[in-house]
């Protein structure tokens, strides 16, 4: 959900209680957030604003730390407010960096759903977990070209994501088994692939995504069951080239267990991470927008679609 109408502050708390969520949803409602943040700030110079949009950015960061689209959208944008030209120039080329991003980024999930669904067959069955736009572009356009799909879809406990994925599923009319997330090596055998979305990709093509994504992974692997990770240029984090890790969000108990009920339970502690990580060994291929990888061609995406430099590495902000 992207909404011109949301706050600064309205869009961090929907990221942050996930009304808004998806590493890519998430990207788009940040830069969307901040583009209509510039337009009605009342500075009056270059510093003031830029000084206004670091909080601004800042406030957005700290929402989610996992889906490492939030600092490259982030990033990629604020990055026009270094020029040194004229508060009027600063404000329309950020703007027009905001809009740029918002379009390809929307672009780059057709363009995904185009390359990935060569990669399904007439008759396949597809497994995938969590709510992924742009592993459902896949999906979903090997349907349209009228191939004969079947899908597994998970539950994906404890958010339920799972069923914005079959509702999505069913819309689109592709027969849906839904499994709860126990199910999947019940089910793996059934499967001819895995197509799988991503929060973030290490340099060395590890995949974080939701929870639950490494088990598939893991089962996929025994059963000779490719997995493919459907991921845009962005998804791609940067600064594990210097040796950062990815965060990974543990969420609050009460989405597993309630208050009520964990009050009744004090030598049990509720653990619920939000992602997991698969190792890259458990990937085949990473499809994005410029075209397929493997997992060990990740390095070259941060380098060249990402144009990252080491230089940057000693530049605060962009280090946010
Ligand atoms: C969402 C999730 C998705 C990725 C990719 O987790 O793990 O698989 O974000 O999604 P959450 P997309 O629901 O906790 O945000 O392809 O839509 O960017």
């Amino acid at each position: 959900m992207i909404d011109a109408d949301m706050t600064l502050e309205e869009t961090a708390e929907g990221i942050r209680s996930m009304g808004i969520r998806g590493a890519g949803r998430i990207a788009r409602a940040a830069v969307e957030a901040l583009d209509v943040h510039a337009a009605s700030l009342p500075a009056a110079t270059l510093d003031e604003f830029r000084a206004e949009m670091r909080r601004a950015a800042d406030l957005l960061l700290a929402t989610r730390p996992t889906a490492v689209s939030l600092p490259n959208a982030v990033r990629s944008v604020m990055r026009t407010l270094e020029a040194d030209i004229p508060l009027d120039e600063v404000r329309s080329a950020f703007h027009e960096a905001a809009r740029a991003f918002i379009a390809s980024s929307t672009g780059a999930v057709d363009r995904i759903g185009e390359f990935g669904a060569r990669h399904i067959r007439d008759g396949d069955v597809v497994m995938t977990h969590c709510n992924s736009e742009a592993a459902l572009a896949c999906i979903v356009a090997a349907h349209r070209q009228g191939k004969a799909i079947e899908v597994f879809a998970t539950e994906v406990r404890p958010r339920n994501q799972g069923l914005l994925t079959i509702r999505r599923l069913n819309d689109e009319g592709i027969p849906t088994n839904y499994i709860v997330d126990s199910a999947v090596r019940t089910f793996i055998n059934e499967a001819d692939l895995v197509i799988v979305g991503a929060d973030a990709i290490t340099v060395n093509g590890a995949v974080a995504n939701k929870i639950g994504t490494a088990p598939i992974a893991l089962a996929a692997h025994e059963a000779r069951t490719n997995v493919v990770v459907a991921a845009e240029t962005y998804k791609f984090a940067p600064l594990t080239t210097l040796g950062d890790l990815i965060p990974i969000e543990e969420r609050p108990a009460a989405e597993v267990l309630p208050d009520e009920v964990a009050a009744t339970l004090p030598h049990v502690r509720v653990r619920n991470p939000a992602f997991d990580v698969t190792p890259a060994e458990y990937v085949d291929l990473i499809i994005t927008e410029v075209g397929a990888i493997p997992p060990s061609m990740a390095w070259l995406i941060i380098r060249d679609y990402q144009g990252w430099s080491i230089e940057q590495f000693h530049r605060p902000f962009e280090r946010a």
